[in-house]
């Protein structure tokens, strides 16, 4: 982790040990990650086959679990078309999530929105947006509200991708938010891919945070499969941010490790790649951080799959809703 210098994906350092982090908050940063992990995949075994064209996070759970963690109640959050993880770090219900996705009267958005709209005002997620960079054009005005507004103490945190950031609309929100001063944390999952393009076709350098110098933005490039270290610079930010009242950049090198959306055969990866990320799985990671066994492994997943599966069933049960 070091301002502006930017490591390739391989040379990046194992998962530091023995941080300033309890064995209790890495503990629950680890379950934090197994429900989204649990989350994603029902939706890819029991959701996706009737409602195809769901977006997972899977492989990017440590972005949003770290992020999220170091953000108050009073902070806004708006999320992209992967934002199942960041919804549930933000303690949305499982349930209500699944019914949403699943159309029904009980989810968020009274079934309304699916996966790919969804907002959740008592939690301060404005807005889930399926239009790339939608949520990038919309945070310069929520964090302006917030400064002028009742919650000069809170901050916007915007969740993007790299593709994303290949947007015209990136640039106007940077240079927006650094002249007007507004205090947005800039959150850039740069996960390789940009639907079935790889990020090496769309960008002249591995990181987005090389583009932000210019306006006079601090930007960081973090191992964003370690959930400690995402953490750690997201509550440095973050105070940055309220302290100075100034935008701040995170890019999270991480990976997708499954398909554009479901169902996606991936057939356009490179196998090499790939099993080289999945090597840096982020819980994977975390059980090693606690020096799991894979049977303890197991037994957590187990236990999180279970309360998830509940909820599915849940969700399933509840009523369609009312045709105006
Ligand atoms: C304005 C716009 N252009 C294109 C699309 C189709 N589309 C949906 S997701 C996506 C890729 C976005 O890549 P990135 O921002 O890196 O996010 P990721 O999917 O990798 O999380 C594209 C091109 C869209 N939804 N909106
Ligand atoms: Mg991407």
């Amino acid at each position: 982790m070091s301002t502006n210098t930017l490591p390739t994906p391989r040379e990046l350092p194992a998962a530091p040990v023995g941080n300033a982090a309890t064995a209790s908050t890495v503990s629950s940063r680890l379950d934090a990650m197994l429900q989204i992990r649990a989350y994603e995949q029902q939706l890819i075994v029991a959701a996706s086959p009737s409602n195809p064209g769901t977006c997972t996070s899977v492989g990017q759970e440590a972005c949003a679990v770290g992020v999220v963690a170091a953000l108050g109640p009073q902070d806004k959050l708006l999320t992209n078309h992967r934002s199942a993880g960041h919804l549930l770090a933000r303690g949305a219900d499982p349930e209500r999530l699944f019914a949403e996705v699943l159309g029904r009267a009980s989810g968020y958005c009274g079934g309304h929105s699916g996966s790919l709209h969804i907002s959740v005002k008592a939690l301060g997620v404005v807005l889930t947006s399926t239009i790339v960079g939608g949520g990038l054009s919309l945070a310069p005005g929520v964090a302006l509200a917030q400064k002028l507004g009742a919650q000069p103490e809170g901050i916007t945190a915007v969740f993007f991708g790299d593709g994303a950031a290949c947007q015209g609309i990136f640039h106007e929100a940077i240079n927006l938010a650094a002249t007007w001063r507004l205090p947005i944390l800039f959150v850039c999952e740069n996960n390789q891919w940009q639907a079935y393009v790889h990020r090496r076709e769309t960008m002249p350098g591995e990181h987005v945070a090389d583009w932000v110098q210019g306006h006079g933005l601090v930007a960081e490039v973090v191992d964003g499969n370690d959930v400690e270290a995402v953490h750690a610079a997201a509550v440095q930010a973050v105070a940055a941010i309220r302290d100075s009242g100034r935008p701040r950049l995170l890019e999270l090198t991480t990976y997708r490790q499954r398909g554009h959306f479901e169902p996606d055969d991936q057939a356009y990866v490179c196998a090499t790649e790939h099993a080289q990320w999945l090597k840096r799985d982020p819980i994977q990671r975390q059980a090693e951080r606690l020096m799991l066994s894979a049977d303890d492994l197991a037994r957590r997943e187990a236990g999180v799959r279970g309360a998830i599966e509940q909820a599915h069933a849940a969700a399933l049960a509840a009523p369609w809703p009312q045709l105006a």
